[in-house]
């Protein structure tokens, strides 16, 4: 089976890449065949600019990853993942209405608690077991209530799931990614009759006849039919790119995982889910995994805030070294300023270096004189706020966790993953960088036959490990924790 490549398309807030994979001697071996942008664009609709993502021009990525792959390689099967939450709708003749938005786009505003006055938030997450955020499907879909495209629509399907469909012209919902809109009931794993009727009585918006089936990763949605690529299925995957970086997680027993990309994700694997208020006032979220698994975990914002500063750095003509700038924030006085990175003050893009200093002025820290102390008061308070999700984590789904799997391009950020040794207590393993497409590509190398029988989640980690250990690197925690203490303590 040398020569079966699988290969993965996963399409992340700043860019895409397709990733081939084959299997050799237990490891999965993967190379990255192409990357591309992902550039939001704003455009003006009636009274205001919206934000979209290019949805065209992501799908163009992917045929171009694939077209080159394919004259390479034997390539067996497909798998894609994106960011959740944000669909398309398609109108009776199949085409797409508009361009699908960008969660970060303010049409959300204020949405949330103008729904919970009809639907409570207790009843929503005992139902769905989805963490609060203001972009949640549920919310961008009561903000778009009236619109000429809802009232045109015919289908609605996810990101994963609208490209799949270009792919094969069969819709579905991908499981693990239609658990992060709402309306999924997560102890049944398909959509909740009950939210679907109270939105249809509250808001007026029939969403049933619009959602598609609900399919479980492994399942082969169809086949690619379109000209000039290869006639292979298309398989769903944890089409979540979380679900699939969870996979792609090299871990064994009591373990914990932060997905550090654009957005940090911080969590356990569980079998049940945990729907109690405490765990609702956590925010914590229960999204579905693969093989009937929960993802138990809380977003933090990540390096969203990093990378816009430097966004805004570059834009003002300073020519900006990440490298360089990550150096210097290594001699910066340790938790000399942390600031709440939950605080959804940081949620939308643009003047994200004054918001941080307006943030550390109003908490009463120290505002950051210099760049370097800019990105360092950035990593703390990201390690800080790792460890209170970490912590809250175990405690609220009381299980114990003895190592963290730092996986994604946040892996590569040695200082941040030293921090968060720090500021745990616990060793951290950095690493696979590409573990989203090392999950994806298990999936369907499973789904094929070519895992032999019995593979479960473990025994995915397992090789994920296999296929990974060698870019993996140890940190230790070290020193004392009160430094740490302290600084949380100033933060609350
Ligand atoms: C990470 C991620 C998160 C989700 C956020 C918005 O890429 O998928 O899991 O909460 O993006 O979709």
């Amino acid at each position: 089976t040398v020569n079966r490549t699988y290969l993965s398309v996963d399409l992340g807030a700043s860019s895409g890449r397709v990733v081939a994979g084959h299997l050799d001697d237990g490891r999965m071996v993967t190379e990255v065949i192409h990357r591309f942008d992902n550039v939001p664009v704003a455009v003006r609709e009636g009274g205001r600019e919206v934000l979209h993502w290019n949805v065209l021009r992501l799908y163009e990525g992917i045929l171009t990853g694939v077209r080159l792959a394919a004259r390479r390689r034997n390539v067996v099967s497909l798998g894609i993942d994106t960011w959740a939450v944000d669909y398309g709708l398609l109108d009776a003749d199949g085409a797409l209405l508009g361009n699908p938005v960008h969660y970060r786009d303010s049409r959300t505003d204020g949405v949330a608690a103008e729904v919970f006055t009809h639907l409570p938030a207790e009843m929503l997450y005992e139902r769905t077991g989805l963490q609060y955020q203001p972009f949640n499907t549920i919310f961008q879909l009561a903000a778009a209530a009236g619109s000429a495209q809802l009232a045109t629509a015919r289908r609605l399907l996810l990101l994963p799931d609208l490209l799949g469909y270009w792919l094969t012209g069969v819709a579905v919902a991908e499981a693990t990614n239609a658990s992060t809109t709402g309306l999924l009931d997560v102890a049944a794993r398909g959509w909740s009759a009950e939210i679907l009727l109270a939105l249809r009585g509250a808001l007026g918006m029939d969403l049933g006849p619009l959602l598609p089936p609900v399919v479980e990763p492994g399942t082969q949605i169809g086949t690619v039919d379109v000209a000039g690529l290869p006639e292979v299925p298309l398989v769903a995957v944890g089409s979540h790119d979380t679900a699939s970086a969870v996979v792609g997680v090299p871990g064994d027993g009591d373990f914990a995982y932060i997905s550090c990309g654009t957005w940090s994700l911080v969590g356990i694997e569980l079998a049940e889910p945990v729907l109690s208020e405490a765990s609702r006032d956590g925010n914590f979220t229960n999204e579905l995994g693969v093989d009937g698994s929960v993802r138990y975990l809380r977003n933090v914002m990540g390096l969203w805030l990093l990378q816009e500063c430097v966004r805004e750095w570059a834009e003002a003509g300073e020519e900006i070294d990440l490298a360089e700038l990550l150096a210097q924030s290594e001699e910066v006085t340790a938790l000399r300023c942390v600031v709440d990175v939950d605080d959804s003050a940081f949620l939308a893009p643009g003047g994200m270096p004054e918001r941080l200093a307006q943030a550390a002025a109003e908490a009463g820290e120290p505002v950051p004189r210099t760049r370097a102390e800019m990105v360092r008061a950035i990593l703390d308070s990201l390690a800080l706020a790792y460890r209170r999700a970490l912590r809250a984590a175990s405690d609220l789904a009381e299980r114990e966790i003895s190592v963290i799997h730092l996986v994604g391009g946040g892996s590569r950020n040695e200082l941040l993953c030293r921090l968060t040794a720090e500021a745990t207590g616990l060793p951290v393993i950095a690493g696979p960088v590409e573990s989203t497409a090392l999950g994806n590509l298990l999936v369907q190398a499973r789904s094929l036959g070519d895992l032999g029988e019995g593979v479960d989640l473990t025994g995915l980690h397992r090789l994920a490990l296999a296929s990974a250990h060698q870019e993996l690197t140890r940190y230790e925690p070290r020193g004392g924790r009160a430094d740490w203490d302290a600084a949380e303590a100033r933060l609350r």
